[in-house]
């Protein structure tokens, strides 16, 4: 469900308002070119802008009364269909302006759901797009003015004694319990693929960060995948789980997940919500950073905002800081100083990452163990399970019939094996002089 129909001849209007009363030390520098980037990425065609400053929103229109007589005589002439506000209207607010101008207008809100909507794909992901939007239309609903009652006239949808408000609240009541019943369903197979990995001990570590910071490009590079990295805001809208190819790290998944951004919608994160949820499962948060982008600490910290929100705050997590091949190596050396679990790094453009992978081998593993290990010859479960685990690279077999793997594996999870009798660890000479 689209909510800005035909977008090929939809010609915008983007009217950015500055309140001084919104204000705070944490607004991004470049917010203008965010919200531009927004409307670019909705595929709208930008015909022309506006910034207004005002000191408070005006309560029915939100734009002042000033604001807006300049801004009709500067649409008067030109060939607008959409007008673009880069703030949350409320539903009368909305209507006053669509009234006013005799235009459409969108916040950024609709604007946001919008893009979500045009770029869910699978079954999960469009599921919950709707839900979100369908929360969002319900709070739109009010008395003489409904967006049902513009689209289908309501025609045989109503009940009997009912206004056509009510009818509209009952059939997306209706829906929005149908979407809820089906996205349990789906999720409850999430659940079960989760349980499946936590037996096979696989670590799951997801990268998480703010929209466009290059997660994509960074995940493609370490599962040798090739999903769709692109220069627009919430170019992956599904988590995608891949498991590790590089030779150098224990048995990881890495996940690759939504992108966050500032004022993301509250009906967007609450529909989303099952989904995050799968960050709760995750051993290790790769916390993508574009490290050139002016705003990055403001980012991070909006992004840590929602992982807190989220209840993912207390995963260990390393800052990748992506993107180095656009920075001086004098300020990357600057940056460096600073004391965190972080890496710096370019996903596209660098192939080393030698750093990153023993950081995430750190955490995850306390270091890796590679060699080989010795299990008497009654143990074919502790074998299976070696394997299963997907950590041997090489197995001999004695003549008494001892068994001799060679593993890489977590020095955690070599300790627990240690524990059970039988299992040692032991040299390639052992090996070659004892048992050949
Ligand atoms: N110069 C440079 N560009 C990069 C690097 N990594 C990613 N990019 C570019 O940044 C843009 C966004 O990359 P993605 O990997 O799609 O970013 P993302 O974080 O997955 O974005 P969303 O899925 O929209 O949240 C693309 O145009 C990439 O080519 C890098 O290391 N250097
Ligand atoms: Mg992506």
């Amino acid at each position: 469900m689209d909510l800005i129909e035909d977008k090929k001849f939809q010609n915008a209007f983007l009217i950015y308002v500055s309140i001084d009363l919104f204000y705070e030390k944490n607004e991004l520098e470049n917010d203008y070119d965010e919200f531009k980037s927004l409307v670019i990425s909705s595929g709208l065609d930008i015909k022309d802008c506006r910034n207004l400053n005002q000191k408070i929103p005006s309560i029915n229109t939100f734009i002042t009364k000033g604001n807006l007589e300049n801004l009709k005589l500067q649409i008067l002439d030109k060939d607008i269909d959409i007008l673009i506000i880069n703030h949350e209207l409320n539903a009368s607010q909305t209507r006053n302006l669509e009234k006013y101008f005799n235009k459409r207008v969108i916040d950024k809100t609709e604007l946001i759901l919008d893009i979500f909507a045009s770029r869910a794909s699978s079954h999960i992901g469009k599921l919950q797009v709707e839900l979100a939007q369908l929360k969002h239309l319900s709070t739109r609903l009010i008395r003489g003015w409904t967006h049902l009652e513009r689209q289908k006239g309501g025609i045989g949808l109503r009940g009997p004694g009912e206004t056509q408000l009510e009818t509209d609240r009952r059939l997306i009541g209706k829906r929005i319990k149908r979407l809820n019943e089906r996205l349990e369903k789906s999720h409850k197979q999430k659940e079960i693929n989760r349980y499946s990995r936590k037996k096979s001990r696989n670590k799951l570590v997801a990268l998480v960060g703010y929209t466009n910071a290059g997660k994509t490009t960074l995940f493609n590079k370490l599962t040798e995948s090739s999903q769709l990295a692109e220069d627009k805001l919430f170019a992956t809208l599904d988590s995608v789980t891949r498991k590790n190819k590089h030779p150098k790290y224990g048995p990881i998944l890495f996940s690759d997940t939504v992108g966050f951004i500032s004022d993301l919608p509250t009906q967007l994160v609450e529909s989303f919500k099952a989904t995050l949820d799968e960050l709760t499962a995750a051993d290790l948060l790769l916390h993508v950073v574009d490290i050139h982008d002016v705003d990055y600490r403001t980012k991070i910290q909006k992004v840590n905002n929602i992982l807190s929100d989220i209840g993912v705050s207390n995963i260990p997590q390393i800052i990748v800081n992506n993107k180095c091949d656009l920075l001086d190596s004098s300020k990357i050396k600057q940056l460096k100083n600073r004391k965190q679990n972080e890496v710096f790094l370019s996903a596209e453009n660098g192939n080393k990452f030698e750093d990153l992978r023993s950081k995430i081998n750190m955490i995850l593993f306390n270091g890796i163990y590679k060699g080989w290990i010795s299990i008497e010859k009654n143990m074919g479960n502790v074998r299976s399970s070696l394997f299963d685990m997907g950590c041997v690279k090489e197995e001999k077999i004695s003549q008494c019939g001892k068994m001799f793997v060679k593993i890489k594996i977590g020095n955690d999870e070599l300790n627990e094996l240690l524990d059970i009798k039988g299992f040692e660890v032991c040299h390639d000479k052992d090996i070659l002089l004892k048992h050949y």
